[in-house]
């Protein structure tokens, strides 16, 4: 039987093999990887943990918190604050940057997380999961404020997400393609499943929330529209839906099948870019989607060169298998 390959030893091996990734950087990912050990041992127990229903507060977004998005946001600065491997860290969860204390070493990264991605779903015991992207402080000042964080997502130097469904598995890419580490809870450790995963270039499913349909702008109607007709319409074949509503969860399984995800800017709000995070769920996402072969832009442009404003800023999303989400943009761009 081959051996089992930790995800320890796949980032030394990186480290010391590939000269890919710095010991910092390695340490800060194995710290990430541990806080979601312990987020998805909260998510096992559920109703048995009193970790279900909601906080009764609501984040910067405006957006109601379960009691889970707190505690994941906890576990995730609790493991991370420490180590003397960053300068700060921001998240989905928390209006500001938050420093690292004094009372610690600084290091020289950022890390951006959504705690936990899909916060509809907890309570219902659907597949939710923790998102992050991880940058370099920019050198040349002492301390660390917002604007550090505020690089394109081309410049992540890692990024992410665990998934918790009925594996728990891990997903990262360090911009040498993406590997996935599946939870292996006798162990206690991420075992590699899968390397230099390949997203398909073609697909016949598509994921996006239909109920908002009316609301959409007429590239992505076009689009939809031309899926729906199936065999019988200009595409010339049947297309399948699936919509989570987490979107670890329909990138997952996009990394594992292809598929296009979308998630537009629509007129509901006009002045809202659209519903996703930039930073901590459309940067990471894209890359990793990117580093499997597949594409992602947010209808002009690749979402990895879209200089960020603000650390909450939102995006339109539309990524996945290649061929399609050239397609889409294409359609956006009046090509
Ligand atoms: P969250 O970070 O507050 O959980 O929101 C993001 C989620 C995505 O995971 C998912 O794709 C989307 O919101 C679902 O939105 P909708 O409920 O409009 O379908
Ligand atoms: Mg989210």
């Amino acid at each position: 039987m081959s051996q089992k390959i930790s995800l320890t030893r796949y980032l030394v091996e990186q480290q010391r093999v590939d000269g890919l990734i710095p010991a910092q950087l390695r340490l800060l990912i194995e710290v990430v990887a541990r806080a979601c050990k312990g987020i998805s041992q909260a998510v096992n127990k559920g109703a048995l943990g009193g970790v279900l229903g909601s906080a009764e507060s609501e984040n910067v977004q405006g957006e109601m918190q379960k009691k889970l998005d707190i505690i994941a946001n906890e576990v995730l600065i609790e493991a991370n604050e420490w180590g003397g491997h960053l300068a700060a860290m921001a998240s989905e969860e928390m209006e500001g940057i938050y420093v690292v204390p004094n009372r610690y070493p600084q290091g020289e990264y950022l890390l951006l997380f959504d705690p936990l991605d899909g916060s509809s779903n907890i309570d219902v015991n659907v597949s939710i999961g923790t998102i992050f992207s991880v940058l370099k402080k920019p050198e040349g000042h002492p301390g660390v404020t917002e604007q550090d964080f505020l690089q394109p997502g081309h410049r992540q130097v890692a990024a992410g997400y665990c998934i918790y469904g009925p594996q728990t598995t891990l997903v990262l890419t360090v911009g040498d393609g993406v590997a996935m580490f599946t939870l292996d809870r006798e162990q206690g450790s991420f075992v590699l499943t899968q390397e230099n995963v390949q997203i398909p270039e073609d697909t016949k499913e598509f994921a996006i929330n239909m109920s908002n349909m009316r609301h959409w702008d007429a590239p992505v109607r076009r689009y939809i529209d031309e899926c729906l007709a199936g065999k019988e319409g200009p595409r010339g074949k049947d297309f399948n839906m699936r919509w989570v509503a987490s979107m670890v969860a329909d990138v997952h399984r996009i990394l594992t099948r292809g598929g296009i995800f979308l998630y537009p800017w629509d007129k509901r709000e006009p002045e809202k870019p659209g519903k996703l995070r930039l930073m901590y769920e459309a940067n990471p996402m894209g890359w990793l989607v990117e580093q499997a072969g597949g594409a992602a832009t947010n209808g002009m442009q690749r979402i990895l060169d879209v200089q960020p404003q603000k650390l909450h800023e939102r995006v339109s999303v539309i990524l996945g298998s290649r061929n399609e989400v050239e397609r889409v943009t294409g359609y956006h761009k009046g090509t």
